[in-house]
């Protein structure tokens, strides 16, 4: 048994409530040592996790580590939203009465990490210093040496972020076991793993796996789950899955920040990191400040919404980040980053990795390389010869001072003001570039209907789209109607209220199916064109859904687009429209107490479509 008081001492940590937590939880799962970590440990850890082939080396300062090949991804099915108000039930949070979970998560984890070492990690998720700090402190507890590596590059880490909290009570309690992954039937009837949030008592239990958010408690159960409900039940702020840039005009001296959500594979990493493309570089500079979680509140003082990225690095996909598509993410995981991959293509020979998209055609000399699961690519079985050398969901781990160009201000407490909301999917034939809305019911009510298209036809009706409200669908941890009324009222509280738009910068031609937009860098136009209407400089035209750019408002120096293919994204189909706001009905109606102003929202563009007739 772990002698749990002299290890705490010892690190100094004297928060009796953390000491309290950390002795419950060190007994019943059975962890033979107890270890504080603070992000000072970083180097002892990489070289203890190297010496135990935890992790790989991949060249100078950077690490490479595989998962379990059954431990790949979020479970959606498996994670759970607990509380002991049945009243928290919404259509996604899949919630489950506290009750129930806990005994059952404390059955799982008894005894479940005998012989090891239980890392108790405490973390900030907020910049030192913030008006939200008191929702952001959180200790987690992990029998995981790479999970502790991943979050000292995720979170602050550090005793004295838990050891000064002004209520010494007030942290997320994240208990995260690893358990015998051969032995949990992942995805089979008798799946094993729990992520369990049980929201009212602030409390993290997540069972089953070492893989990303999974394991890494402070982002999206903490970041999102939990921070959503505390944002609720306080009535202080919004948690989204945002990414949240900054825009400088070098010209005016003036700062915008923007900030939005995206439903995956709807390029949201790639926005976040955009530079300016070279055309409009001599006057504007893209900050980056976060690419997946930002909190929104508003601010007395001046009456304008603040966001913040409450996390301290990125945890991005590795998948087709190239020179073109992210050359910031790749500067950001450059030799001596202290990057970690994961599940990437590895050489073993010359400690290089790849992935697919990182350059047009995987390495040609295969000597040394292997695929994800360890397997050498020149002994794949014929029947695998095809399959991808890198997992879909590989990821790189890096802190967001890595990243070329993090904003100066990106760890200012107050946060930055917010110019824009933007909520942007993936539609191929009914969204234009850009449509911009003016009315705070209206845009929520387009980030409630906000979705991608089904991947495979088979998946749905023709032109239904899954539907991630506000890119939050995974992550709800109470009901929708409530979180709409929220929306309203957080956004609805500020002065100077933020301009919503819906983006898409995936309209094809109707004809060849060519994608009609650059994209990447060039996602920057339309949303100078944004600002510039915000500011009153342009005028833009009138649609049913929103003001969309006359043609000559947009920047297009250096853009190579026909007049009939920014004819087409700069236009909308009007039948396709009708039919989606039928499907829109459908989706809304299934949230119970569903403020009016939404309803309204939605009967306004409706009629407004009718008439466009
Ligand atoms: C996610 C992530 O799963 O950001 O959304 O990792
Ligand atoms: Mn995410």
């Amino acid at each position: 048994m772990a002698d749990v008081h002299a290890a705490l001492g010892g690190a100094g940590l004297r928060n009796v409530h953390v000491r309290e937590y950390v002795r419950h939880w060190a007994e019943l799962t059975g962890a033979a040592q107890i270890e504080v970590i603070s992000a000072s440990d970083d180097a002892r850890l990489i070289g203890e996790a190297l010496a135990e082939g935890e992790i790989l080396p991949a060249g100078e300062g950077r690490y490479y580590s595989r998962s379990y090949v059954k431990d790949t991804a979020r479970s959606e099915e498996r994670t759970v939203v607990a509380t002991s108000n049945p009243a928290d039930k919404g259509v996604y949070n899949n919630w489950r009465p506290a009750g129930e979970m806990r005994p059952l998560l404390e059955e799982r984890m008894r005894g479940a990490s005998a012989g090891k070492t239980m890392y108790v990690v405490p973390y900030l998720m907020a910049p030192v210093g913030s008006p939200l700090e008191r929702y952001a402190a959180g200790v987690e507890l992990t029998d995981c040496r790479t999970v502790a590596l991943h979050i000292i590059r995720m979170a602050r880490v550090g005793v004295h972020y838990i050891d000064n909290l002004a209520d010494q009570n007030s942290f997320v309690r994240a208990v995260h076991v690893t358990g015998d992954l051969e032995k949990l039937g992942q995805g089979t009837p008798s799946d094993q793993r729990y992520f369990v949030t049980i929201a009212d008592e602030r409390t993290i239990l997540h069972f089953g796996s070492s893989y990303g958010g999974n394991a890494l408690l402070g982002k999206i159960a903490h970041g999102l789950r939990q921070a959503a409900y505390d944002g609720w039940a306080s009535g202080e702020f919004l948690a989204e899955q945002f990414m949240l840039i900054g825009i400088a005009d070098k010209l005016t001296g003036k700062r915008y920040h923007v900030c939005g959500g995206f439903p995956s594979a709807s390029g949201k990493t790639n926005l976040a990191m955009m530079l300016a493309p070279d055309a409009l570089a001599g006057r504007y500079r893209v900050d980056f400040y976060g690419d997946d979680i930002a909190w929104l509140r508003a601010d007395p003082d001046d009456g304008k919404i603040y966001a913040i990225n409450p996390e301290f690095g990125v945890f991005g996909v590795a998948k087709d980040t190239s020179e073109i598509t992210n050359p910031a993410a790749l500067a950001s995981v450059a030799p001596g980053t202290g990057t970690l991959f994961t599940n990437v293509a590895y050489n073993s020979h010359t400690q290089e990795v790849w992935w697919e998209g990182r350059t047009p055609a995987p390495p040609a000399d295969v000597a040394g390389w292997r695929d994800w699961t360890g397997t050498l690519i020149s002994e794949r079985p014929a029947e695998d010869a095809d399959a991808p050398w890198a997992h879909p969901n590989s990821r790189f781990t890096t802190a967001l001072a890595n990243v070329p160009n993090v904003a100066p201000d990106f760890d200012d407490p107050r946060g930055v003001p917010i110019d824009a909301i933007i909520f942007g999917g993936r539609t191929r034939d009914r969204e234009p570039l850009i449509r911009a809305i003016t009315d705070l019911a209206e845009g929520v009510y387009d980030g409630l209907t906000l979705g991608a298209e089904a991947t495979f036809a088979a998946e749905g009706v023709e032109g239904l789209l899954r539907y991630d409200p506000m890119s939050m669908r995974p992550f709800m941890s109470y009901p929708e109607g409530a979180y709409a009324a929220h929306w309203l009222k957080v956004i609805g509280s500020a002065a100077s209220q933020p301009i919503f738009a819906h983006v898409n910068w995936f309209r094809r031609d109707p004809g060849d199916g060519h994608y009609l937009w650059p994209g990447y860098r060039d996602n920057l136009r339309p949303l100078l064109w944004l600002l510039r209407l915000k500011e009153g400089e342009v005028r833009g035209r009138q649609t049913p859904v929103g003001i969309i750019p006359a043609k000559d408002e947009l920047d297009l120096d250096g853009i190579a687009a026909t007049p009939e293919e920014l004819e087409t994204i700069l236009s909308i189909d009007t039948p396709r429209w009708k039919q989606e706001i039928k499907h829109r009905e459908q989706h809304l109606e299934q949230f119970a107490g569903l403020p009016e102003e939404i309803w309204q929202a939605h009967r306004r563009v409706a009629a407004a479509l009718h008439r466009a007739d």
